[in-house]
């Protein structure tokens, strides 16, 4: 044992063993057959940092301690433990065996607790509780992806185990081929996770509850930025809408039929030939003047980039790429080729941050038209056959791999050079950026939608679990294709999935090309109502989806919360019925029903709610049968719920009424809200120009404050209108210490509106 800045190194008989310290809650272990390679990742931003309190060398162990853990390596043979300082065990290496290589293929095996559960491994089919189950990360372009598919687009191996009353988080950065086996085909004795080349390479999180755990796990891999406001709401999207006069008639019916809508996409057809980074003058003649038309309607344009560059002399791009070097090769120096939408195609090598420079700045031609928003594609990488050659070289930011340690990495370093270029491109403008496949960490660069899915019941639901385990594994902002992207919903099914939609964080209707129309108001005037409503809703709750999504960017919990975050040891939410539960945001629960019932069953946990709809109150811990018509989702509000919300806009930039409604629940317990808003648009909250406030609700003092505002920003609002909901008739409220008389709005709401300035208000009842 030898001790070094932060940790520890052990020589064992056939391993290298390095124990490093990040925080008390995170510590990093890495392990090789020889000397441990230079350390680099694409996931993780953080150094390791301070260092164990006390290291102990035993006979037979070694014992390490931090304020939050203790680490016990024991020596003969080597069995790592990860416990809570009053000695539980939270995770340990499997007693019989606990390391093994077969040819480059290394496998860390723990030992699996009678009543653990595991969650996460972020876009993934299958179950809440991920026990009983493998999975395979190998980033893959499945069009059509049935349930249990595995792998699919996106490669995040971190997850979160739960057992008696610990919980903790295992994240194991290695980009090569990485499996999970939850104890798939044992007989529950350990779990185990694999990669099949290089070092075994993984941090573990021992915070008391999920919630640190993913505060941590994005402490380690980042978290998002704010995203433009205008990408919260409702995005229509097809393969493709063109030419500009479709694209302009589709812009005019969403207002003449004042369905909300703030996006518009243009798939592969826009391109010339589909060459990125190029228009097709015949369809898109004058995109500037295209896209003023849209903005001028409130609208934003967001345009599909693929990364296989067009074999072809003259091409702009093509010559560029050659020039400076930026595609990828064969070892022997020759220019792999691959075949795509173009035709035959280099692939530009993202890992190179030249290329990603060059990438980046490439984007003017979209930028300088108005395009704010991109989509990219086909980044697993994916080519027709499906199966590039391990071999093919990367730079590796200088490290030099090959595609087996890249492909896994290549959406994540698109995705980069493309939010990087894009927001130096767009002056103080927030870029939206999104993209298929992925590493953990995208979260710091795009939104991530869960590709090529079909319109049925099953994908509506899978799609949701998908939603809540990108959630659990750092990614907030990512949904599917609503109404699904193969096939042809039902009118119930398309209707169903509208609502959930509005209570998904991203929202994009998509359709695949020759399939029938997926607008709104293509499946008949019941199902447009429906969806109007339904559409009018995400606007009314803009105001509190926002400050989701900033709570998103402060600790890294998820805008869509599986009820396993907060509930973990409840064992009724991981049951089939109930496992697609999950909180949107802090204060909704949402329990998704596919569009063929009328009639269904949910589960409500420890807590009081209140149906959102209709103000009914329900018990928690308990389970009920509620109706659920396609225009009234089960969504229910916690008791002590705070919940703000605005009038119902046409799109983003329009001026919303000035009054800004926050909804209070009754309950007995107090609560509280971080309310934030900033222009939406730019980094100038970066600087201070934000409005944050705690809304805070106490039972017990009987009282609600509006907190002071921080920041500088002028609130888009002037007025509030507190809703009190189940308050009965209570008297002598008052404001700010005068006396008011609440007005009633329905049997169960009374209200009061008042001035909203930047001070705080404190209604007493
Ligand atoms: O080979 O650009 O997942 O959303 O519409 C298919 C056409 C390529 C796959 C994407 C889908 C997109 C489609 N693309």
């Amino acid at each position: 044992m030898k001790e070094v800045e932060h940790g520890i190194i052990i020589t064992a008989d056939n391993a290298r063993v390095e124990v490093l310290h990040f925080s008390p809650t995170v510590v990093r272990v890495r392990i090789d057959r020889s000397e441990l390679k230079p350390d680099f990742s694409y996931a993780v931003i953080r150094q390791p940092a301070g260092n164990f309190k006390k290291i102990t060398d035993k006979r037979d162990s070694l014992v390490l301690i931090t304020d939050s853990l203790q680490v016990i390596i024991m020596k003969k043979p080597l069995r790592i433990k990860f416990l809570t300082p009053g000695g539980t065990l939270i995770s340990g290496d499997y007693q019989n065996f606990s390391l093994s290589w077969q040819g480059t293929e290394i496998t860390c095996y723990k030992k699996m607790f009678p009543d653990e559960k595991f969650i996460g491994l972020g876009e993934k089919t299958g179950p809440l509780n991920r026990r009983g189950n493998a999975y395979i990360n190998w980033n893959t372009d499945i069009p059509g992806y049935s349930y249990r598919q595995d792998p699919l687009y996106v490669s995040i191996p971190f997850f979160i185990g739960t057992h008696d009353d610990v919980s903790y988080g295992i994240f194991l950065d290695n980009s090569f081929e990485t499996k999970f086996n939850f104890g798939a085909s044992t007989d529950d004795e350990f779990s185990s996770f694999s990669a099949t080349d290089g070092e075994m390479n993984y941090y573990f999180f021992g915070a008391k509850n999920i919630p640190g755990i993913i505060r941590d796990y994005t402490w380690i891999t980042g978290r998002m930025e704010l995203p433009p406001y205008w990408s919260l709401g409702y995005q229509q999207c097809r393969w493709s809408y063109y030419p500009e006069p479709e694209v302009l008639d589709l812009a005019n019916s969403f207002r003449e039929k004042k369905i909300p809508c703030d996006v518009i996409y243009l798939d592969i057809h826009y391109m010339d030939n589909y060459k990125v980074f190029t228009w097709n003058k015949d369809r898109f003649p004058d995109p500037t003047s295209m896209i003023s038309k849209l903005n001028a309607l409130g609208f934003h344009l967001v345009t599909i980039i693929d990364p296989g560059i067009k074999i072809e002399k003259g091409y702009m791009n093509y010559d560029e790429g050659i020039k400076n070097d930026c595609f990828v090769k064969y070892p022997d120096g020759n220019l792999y080729v691959g075949s795509v939408w173009p035709g035959r195609c280099h692939f530009p090598d993202f890992t190179n941050p030249k290329v990603r420079e060059w990438w980046g700045r490439s984007f003017t031609a979209l930028t300088v038209p108005g395009v704010e928003g991109f989509w990219n594609d086909m980044n697993e990488p994916s080519a027709w056959g499906q199966s590039i050659p391990d071999i093919v070289s990367f730079d590796f930011d200088g490290h030099h791999s090959t595609l087996a340690e890249a492909h896994n990495v290549y959406g994540l370093n698109m995705s980069r050079a493309t939010f990087e270029g894009t927001k130096q491109l767009l002056n103080n403008k927030r870029p939206f950026v999104l993209t298929r496949a992925a590493y953990a960490g995208i979260q710091r660069y795009s939104a991530v939608w869960t590709g090529d899915n079909t319109a049925t019941e099953d994908d509506l639901m899978m799609a949701v679990r998908m939603v809540n385990s990108l959630g659990v594994s750092g990614v907030s902002f990512t949904g599917p294709d609503m109404g699904g992207f193969i096939g042809t919903p039902t009118n119930e099914l398309f209707a169903r999935w509208m609502s959930i939609g509005v209570f998904t964080p991203f929202l994009r209707n998509h359709a695949e090309i020759n399939s029938r129309h997926k607008e709104p108001w293509s499946f008949g005037e019941e199902v447009e109502e429906i969806s109007r409503q339904w559409i009018n809703k995400r606007y009314r709750l803009l105001p509190y989806i926002y400050s989701a999504f900033y709570e998103s960017t402060q600790t890294g919990m998820p805008v869509a919360r599986t009820l396993a975050i907060n509930y973990p040891r409840d064992e009724k939410i991981y049951e089939n019925d109930f496992q697609n539960e999950y909180f949107f945001g802090g204060e909704i629960l949402v329990a998704p029903v596919s569009g063929d019932k009328s009639i269904c069953k949910v589960y409500l946990p420890a807590g009081d709610w209140f149906r959102m709809s209709n103000d009914r109150y329900y018990n928690g811990r308990s389970e009920a049968t509620v109706d659920c018509p396609l225009d009234d989702l089960p969504v229910f509000v916690r008791s002590g719920g705070i919940i703000p919300l605005q009038s119902v806009i046409q799109n983003t930039s329009e001026k919303p009424s000035p009054v800004l409604e926050i909804h209070v629940y009754n309950g007995k317990v107090p609560n509280s809200f971080t309310y934030y808003e900033d222009d939406g648009i730019t980094y100038n909250y970066k600087t201070g120009q934000f409005c944050r406030r705690v809304i805070s609700f106490d039972p017990v003092k009987k009282s609600i404050i509006i907190g002071k505002a921080e920041g500088s920003f002028a609130s888009r609002y002037t007025v509030f209108r507190l809703v009190l909901h189940d308050f009965g008739d209570i008297m002598g409220v008052k404001v700010n210490g005068k006396d008011v008389t609440l007005k009633l709005k329905t049997s169960k709401q009374r209200f009061l509106e008042t001035a909203l300035t930047s001070e705080a208000t404190e209604i007493t009842y």
